[in-house]
């Protein structure tokens, strides 16, 4: 056959088809464009009266689940656990506990162990992401009562994190988990707005949520003097054996008043995490949020032999689990998430 110039165009045409074609499908098989493509997929969250929202104006309700401490439970931190909390759960966000002095705590360890944990979260949330998981990094303090104390870490690690995570539309920050021992409003507002300024310089719009006074509970207090952000959300967090209607009541009060709560984190169990659980009074709590639209991420993804695991303590497997696998709140909770996101 005579090679004519018409015919060296057609050839070179179909390369350069071919050559799209097959760029696009290695892409697409790459991990990292196949998470981009994810990334996209969430929509971008803003606060509006006590719940968020999506770029449509709609109420969207997080409905999620939380690690144990990190560092104690990182096994719990994988790929097909995370999808199955998304498609068989029925949950659309993860909580990661990182404890800040507890068992191996961010701050208590060395150079080298918080690169470690740095490492743990960014696998957390890369799993969410690929999940389609909303992600709630949690700068965990909880012996450390007053968020101050260990400020100059949350500051350089609120700035890693939010630098790295600026373009994810699925990540959100919460700043102090439980304020305690007589750490009040002043205190947490002033760490609050040395950290936001941190975050926001990297991600104009993230939503940050921030913990109340007396493990955060007084949401009272940030009603009277709220900070002065958009996209700021106040955690409450409730045991349901051991926090009940007269807590519900002053709850409620403050949910009429329009501020925007996050339940980041709660149990059915008594507040120590152990004992009796309330299966009743975890549904009057989460029917109180329902109605308002607020998010609630049940504490938590281990087999701690202990009533607030999600998991029982003769289970060893990290993922592939069976409701029978699950201890009495794991399937209480199981049952409730597949419910609410219409899974038969
Ligand atoms: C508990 C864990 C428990 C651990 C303890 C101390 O369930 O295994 O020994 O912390 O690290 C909270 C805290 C949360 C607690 C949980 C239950 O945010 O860290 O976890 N709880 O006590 N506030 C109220 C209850």
């Amino acid at each position: 056959m005579r090679i004519t110039k018409k015919t060296m165009a057609w050839v070179l045409a179909l390369c350069m088809v071919a050559g799209i074609f097959f760029g696009i499908c290695w892409g697409g098989k790459n991990g990292a464009s196949q998470v981009l493509a994810k990334e996209k997929s969430f929509s971008k969250l803003h606060v509006e009266g006590t719940h968020l929202c999506n770029e449509k104006g709609k109420t969207v309700q997080l409905r999620g689940i939380s690690s144990h401490g990190l560092a104690w439970f990182p096994q719990y931190v994988n790929k097909k656990l995370f999808k199955e909390l998304h498609d068989k759960w029925g949950a659309n966000a993860v909580r990661l506990a990182l404890y800040t002095e507890e068992y191996a705590g961010y701050c208590t360890g060395d150079k080298n162990s918080r690169k470690e944990l740095r490492k743990l979260v960014r696998k957390g949330v890369k799993y969410a992401t690929e999940a389609g998981l909303y992600v709630i990094i949690d700068w965990h303090i909880l012996s450390d009562g007053n968020p101050k104390k260990n400020q100059s870490y949350a500051k350089s690690f609120f700035r890693m994190m939010s630098k790295e995570f600026k373009d994810q539309n699925n990540v959100i920050y919460e700043l102090c988990n439980e304020p305690n021992g007589g750490t009040d409003w002043k205190n947490i507002k002033s760490y609050a707005n040395k950290i936001i300024p941190i975050i926001r310089k990297n991600d104009e719009d993230a939503i940050v949520i921030v913990g109340t006074p007396t493990w955060s509970q007084d949401l009272e207090r940030a009603l009277e003097s709220p900070l002065n952000y958009d996209n700021v959300m106040y955690t409450f967090h409730f045991y349901s054996a051991t926090h009940k209607a007269d807590m519900r009541k002053r709850v409620k009060a403050v949910l009429k008043a329009k501020l925007p709560v996050f339940v980041t984190e709660f149990g059915i169990s008594e507040a120590s995490g152990n004992g009796r659980i309330s299966k009743s009074g975890g549904k009057k709590w989460l029917d109180l949020f329902d109605q308002y639209g607020v998010s609630y991420i049940a504490f938590n993804l281990s087999n701690k032999d202990e009533s607030c695991a999600l998991i029982k303590s003769s289970c060893q497997k990290v993922n592939g689990l069976k409701r029978s696998d699950l201890s009495a709140f794991g399937k209480w909770y199981y049952d409730l998430l597949r419910k609410k996101a219409g899974k038969k």
